[in-house]
């Protein structure tokens, strides 16, 4: 054992040396691919956290720790501005979280302090209100907003119950009650046309559950052996949940439930290590979700999709080239990504072993089914979509799928998939042809491409 050891340590290590040899070799680095720490507060000790992101990738929130919020301070952050400080309810001690983000960023809910407990806050363009409490609640933490800000969910407390509650301008706050049988609800996140509402429902022990306005609260049950789930994430038109379900009394894995099979799949874990997953957040197509897992290093942030099964994202980010910016980083768990799946975020260890939150961000339009890497299945994404305005088949984003994605597909074509050492997508040399397989692939779906484009021409005609 300590042999192989050794002997891939010296693996690594001149594989790492040529990766930075190829680097220093680069006249400039890709901008396809980039991993960002959203920093700190100044004041209190070096903490935060990121929390959500808003639909359009741009906004981050979270938490950290500043002079006046020492235990913990609402934040945004943008690439712009970097991270700014939220405040914190009137009255009370400081204290404040962000914990979801609206599509363009203008409202960010969380709990802060208020002048009797904890109470739920809406951000509307940088001022912060209290949300009021539903019924007889004297606690309250708003957990999800619709992509127009316009309905917020989350959890209160009164003496008798918790409960989950839905807000608008409109109707105020109001307890959406318990699957049957039940006595607490807890609502985590809201599709982004604000039609579903997700999180749990229980007694003892919980189950995830889904809240429509026409089918009230649904379970949706538990993995084969378990005896308690959760949802904490849900895709843009409510048809896909994910969370986490038991299987055994000590194994806890990440699920997906869709509407069309109304089936709890589960997404597995790494190798090693307790049996520990849970899903975080869904994209808006609802196919690519993150989390976090854990292996014999300890947890782990993932993405998963269809396609690829479980992958760490550290994993993800050092085979597109950001292994000098990931440099000791251990990227502890995912907890929102976009709409369109390309930015994720999360909190982990930075190389100076502080809790940090972090954006990973995949900018390479040619990757139009967002796995960070170029291949054949982004081929076959485009010519499913030919033709149509459809923005997960646009590779060079003009707007419409045509001949000209498949040119984008070209020029990127394998970015992203390894073989750069670390050096970065632009090392050309050092990523590999298309094999002669791929090529007679790319030939073939030419050839359906110029078919196609035949019958819709004689369809117009
Ligand atoms: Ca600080
Ligand atoms: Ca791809
Ligand atoms: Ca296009």
């Amino acid at each position: 054992m300590t042999t192989s050891t050794s002997v891939f340590r010296g693996r690594a290590i001149v594989l790492a040396l040529a990766g930075f040899l190829a680097c220093g070799a680069l006249p400039a680095r890709s901008e396809s691919f980039s991993f960002t720490s959203i920093g700190d507060l100044p004041g209190g000790s070096t903490f935060s956290r990121a929390l959500a992101v808003s639909g359009n990738g741009q906004v981050v929130g979270g938490v950290s720790k500043s002079t006046v919020g020492v235990q913990a301070e609402a934040t945004s952050w943008t690439k712009a501005n970097g991270l700014v400080p939220l405040g914190d309810l009137a009255g009370g001690t400081f204290e404040s979280y962000s914990y979801a983000v609206s599509n363009d960023g203008s409202v960010i809910v969380g709990i802060g302090s208020a002048a009797d407990n904890y109470q739920a806050f809406r951000v509307n363009n940088g001022v912060m209100t209290a949300i009021p409490y539903a019924g007889t609640d004297y606690y309250s933490e708003a957990r999800g907003v619709s992509a127009n800000g316009n309905v917020i969910v989350g959890l209160g407390s009164s003496d008798d119950a918790v409960s989950a509650w839905r807000w608008t301008q409109a109707t105020g706050t109001v307890s959406l009650g318990f699957v049957p049988g039940d006595s607490t609800s807890s609502a985590y996140a809201i599709s982004a046309d604000g039609s579903t509402i997700v999180g749990f429902s229980g007694t003892d022990y919980n189950q995830a559950m889904r809240y429509t306005s026409g089918g009230g609260m649904v379970s949706l049950g538990h993995l084969p052996g378990g005896t308690d789930s959760a949802a904490f994430g849900v895709s843009r038109d409510g048809s896909v949940v994910v969370g986490y379900s038991n299987t055994s009394a000590t194994d806890y894995v990440a699920f997906r439930w869709d509407a069309a099979t109304n089936q709890m799949v589960s997404l597995g874990d790494f190798a090693g290590g307790f049996v520990n997953s849970q899903a975080n957040g869904v994209s808006g197509n609802g196919k690519i979700v993150v989390g976090y897992g854990m292996s014999d290093a300890g947890f782990d942030a993932f993405r998963w999709d269809p396609a690829n099964g479980l992958q760490s994202l550290k994993g993800i980010l050092n085979r597109v080239g950001l292994g000098p910016e990931l440099n000791n980083w251990i990227l502890v768990e995912a907890k929102g990504i976009s709409d369109d799946g390309r930015s994720i975020v999360g909190y982990g260890f930075d190389p100076n072993g502080n809790t940090t939150g972090w954006i990973a961000r995949n900018n390479l339009l040619a990757d139009v089914n967002v796995d960070w890497k170029v291949d054949i299945a982004d081929l076959v994404q485009v010519a499913n979509l030919w033709l149509s305005t459809n923005p997960e088949g646009d590779a060079n984003g003009d707007g419409i799928v045509n001949i000209q994605d498949i040119t984008a597909i070209a020029e990127h074509w394998l970015e992203g998939a390894g073989g750069g050492g670390g050096g970065g997508s632009l090392n050309v040399t050092a990523v590999p042809e298309p094999s002669t397989l791929s090529l007679a692939a790319i030939a073939s779906l030419a050839g359906a491409f110029a078919y196609r484009r035949r019958r819709s021409a004689a369809h117009n005609q």
